[in-house]
């Protein structure tokens, strides 16, 4: 079978949500994949951050060979030997008291704003079923029907509702507009510290640490959304580091286990998430020993190998980089660490094409919001393979000086 068969497959019998470009992956290693007909490419999107370690890395492959030949699920009807490990490394690591582990970036969020609903009611004295929770204008948290409901974008919630009440929106990068919308019944403000799907939209600085202190003065937990910017992505452990901002509740997902399995976690200290009694909440792949073992080797790779101290370092290396590129196409060079965007003018065209070409060059980029070619290579890569990729992003923007 060659590309065109899998794809054809594919279109036939796979749902259409997506619209990928086409290139069949069968393969990675480190920083590099390889399609089905042998074709190798520069991985520069990491599976949406989730694939921060490199595809294949040779201790979470043995991980994932031992603990499958051991155990990978019993379920929480009964306890296994590695999610306490597990539990504590991750409160150790983030200075946390307790953690509650889910599978998809999705459930964790579904899972905080239970979590600070819960709160509310039984310490803000909230009325029941008033609490209200604050998020942002072009916010990305998921796609459950709760969390579409406060989604800014049609295209995720046309068609989709009737959807969940008790949410309110304010515009991202607004410490005013956060205050002004806080009433009595508000538990939560959640926020992503950078926007990723928005464009890489980094707000104001200040921003964080004003919303922060805005809501310890109201009594509203402030809840971050670091499932993409987290554990390394932009050259700090979490984004909020930035601006020594402490959240309240930390949700973190995609790469905890290095993209070799799906898991996510909400962590807090022991005043809210203590506020769960057993049945409450939960699902049935939560804490496997499978997803726990990885995580915790996944963890230790990212210390022990500076993964966050190389996003900060290459990071800037290549957005230094790429800031000398001349193009009349491009508008803006942004981001911290190895989450990096190239906002392009709206006369561009759209960056989808960019993305077509830098394929056809090696190099597998994602656009977002249309006008964004976004770059987050795994956080392993090396200054040599960041010059090559510079060396074709600059190719194909000589090529479109011409049209
Ligand atoms: C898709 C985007 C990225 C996230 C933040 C929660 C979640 C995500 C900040 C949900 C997930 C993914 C989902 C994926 C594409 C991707 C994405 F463009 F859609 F927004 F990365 F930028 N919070 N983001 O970024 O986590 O349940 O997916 O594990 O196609 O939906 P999840």
């Amino acid at each position: 079978m060659d590309t065109k068969d899998f794809i054809d497959l594919e279109d036939l019998y796979g749902a259409h949500n997506y619209l990928p470009l086409d290139v069949v992956i069968a393969r990675g290693k480190g920083v590099w994949v390889w399609d089905v007909e042998g074709k190798k490419y520069l991985d520069c999107l990491s599976a949406y951050s989730a694939v921060n370690h490199g595809h294949c890395h040779p201790r979470l492959v043995k991980v994932l060979k031992d603990q499958g030949e051991k155990l990978t699920l019993i379920s929480r009807a009964f306890r296994n030997d590695q999610w306490p490990l597990l539990a504590k490394e991750l409160c150790e690591l983030t200075g946390y008291e307790m953690v509650l582990p889910m599978n998809s970036g999705t459930e964790a969020i579904e899972t905080a704003i239970k979590a600070a609903r819960k709160w509310a009611y039984q310490k803000k004295g909230v009325p029941q079923d008033q609490a209200e929770i604050i998020a942002c204008s072009n916010n990305f948290h998921g796609r459950t029907v709760t969390i579409i409901s406060f989604s800014t974008e049609t295209l995720y919630r046309k068609d989709f509702g009737p959807f969940t009440p008790g949410f309110v929106i304010v515009p991202y990068g607004d410490a005013e507009a956060l205050e002004a919308a806080i009433k009595p019944n508000t538990a939560a403000f959640l926020v992503e510290p950078f926007q990723a799907e928005a464009g890489i939209i980094m707000p104001p600085e200040g921003y964080l640490k004003k919303a922060k202190e805005i809501c310890e003065r109201n009594n509203v937990l402030f809840v971050a959304d670091e499932i993409q910017t987290g554990l390394g992505r932009t050259g700090k452990l979490f984004a909020c580091e930035y601006e020594e901002v402490k959240p309240d509740i930390l949700v973190i997902g995609k790469s905890l286990a290095g993209g070799c399995y799906a898991i996510s976690a909400v962590l807090s200290p022991r005043e809210i998430l203590g506020l769960f009694k057993p049945r409450e909440h939960g699902t049935t792949f939560g804490a496997n020993p499978l997803a726990c073992a990885l995580a915790r080797e996944a963890l230790r790779v990212l210390t022990e190998e500076k993964l966050v101290e190389n996003s900060a370092e290459l990071g800037n290396y290549f957005l230094e980089k790429l800031k000398t590129l001349k193009s009349k196409h491009i508008k803006e060079i942004k981001g911290k660490g190895l989450l990096i965007g190239i906002e392009l003018k709206q006369e561009a065209g759209g960056a989808r094409r960019f993305c077509e070409d830098l394929k056809e060059e090696g190099l597998l980029c994602k656009e977002t919001h249309e006008h964004v070619i976004r770059f987050a290579p795994p956080l392993i890569i090396k200054r040599d393979d960041l010059d090559w990729a510079f060396e074709k992003v600059n190719q194909v923007f000589q090529k479109a000086e011409k049209y």
